[in-house]
């Protein structure tokens, strides 16, 4: 089982902001694609690319992240391999890509940034375009990106990292990939009744074990409408079994469902249904009745044969 832990510090003094955030990733967690079985596996040992850390460091507007991976951050200095599929008059046979890449996505309440080091050449983007970092740097396990956030009052709310080693030459090859922090199943929970008239007004609650907020909810009621709150009410327009679904996702794309049944009957069908079992029940009462009116007149019929 993957299992990764989240340790968040926050520091807030006046005058300035201090964030610091440390995600761990476990050891040994590394998914070997091969290009040519179509096939995933969990590979035991693959340094370079097992991310164990990654570390955000904040101070005011300056932010330093580093990411650590068990061995050290590799170049393999042949990015032309990379740039070789843009040829004008493109040779299939030259088709390579063999490099390692590193990936840090960092979200804060109101930009995204996003980082890419492979082969000793840094890309920054972030929400409005590209930024230079002030500085990145690979030196042994340690990646390390300093730069200054857009704007000084935002803060912390995701980070992740992804890194990759891939060779390929013409559609055969493998890659080595992992993540972090790793995806989580969130454990979703729907309370309601399991039965229901139609035209009645029906509460729905959910809930969430895991991952963190802020969550978004997806309800699907099996009748063709959805709601977005966490407890929706419903109201079924005719009678039937409904699968609902509840889908849950949180804020760093985790996600889980539930379903449950609910059997929704019709007012008037009930009605009917109970007026049919009274009625049938007086019918018996007047049978019982009857029989009994014929017995005693028997009986006085007999005793008067008798006395005669
Ligand atoms: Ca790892
Ligand atoms: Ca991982």
């Amino acid at each position: 089982m993957i299992l990764t832990s989240l340790l968040i510090v926050s520091t807030f003094s006046v005058g300035a902001i201090e964030e610091t955030k440390t995600i761990e990733d476990d050891e040994d967690d590394v998914v070997k694609s091969d290009f040519e079985e179509g096939t995933e596996t969990i590979v035991s040992y693959k340094p370079n690319v097992d991310i164990t850390k990654i570390k955000y460091e904040r101070e005011d507007q300056s932010v330093t992240v580093t990411l650590t991976v068990k061995g050290k951050i590799e170049n393999r200095g042949n990015i032309e391999d990379l740039l070789g599929s843009y040829d004008e008059d493109p040779d299939p046979s030259d088709f390579s890509l063999n490099f390692v890449m590193y990936g840090i996505e960092l979200t804060t309440s109101s930009m995204f940034y996003s980082i890419t080091y492979v082969n000793n050449v840094s890309n920054m983007s972030y929400s409005d375009g590209y930024m230079d970092p002030e500085s990145c740097s690979a030196t042994g396990s340690n990646l390390v990106v300093s730069f200054d956030l857009q704007d000084e009052d935002e803060t912390f709310v995701s980070l992740s990292a992804i890194t990759m080693d891939i060779k390929l030459l013409i559609l055969i090859g493998n890659s080595y990939m992992d993540i972090a922090p790793d995806p989580i199943d969130l454990e979703v929970t729907i309370s309601s009744h399991s039965e229901g008239k139609v035209n009645e007004t029906i509460s729905f609650s959910g809930d969430v074990d895991g991952g963190s907020p802020e969550y978004e909810w997806e309800w699907d009621f099996d009748d063709g409408t959805t709601s977005n709150l966490q407890n929706p009410t419903h109201i079924y327009a005719e009678n039937g079994t409904y699968e609902v679904t509840l889908y849950v996702s949180d804020e760093n794309l985790n996600s889980g469902f539930d379903s449950f049944e609910i059997t929704i009957t019709d007012n008037n069908n009930n009605k009917t249904n109970e007026n049919q079992e009274e009625s049938s029940f007086q019918t018996l009462l007047m049978f019982i009745a009857l029989i009994a009116i014929i017995a005693v007149a028997g009986i006085a019929v007999l005793v008067h044969i008798i006395r005669k």
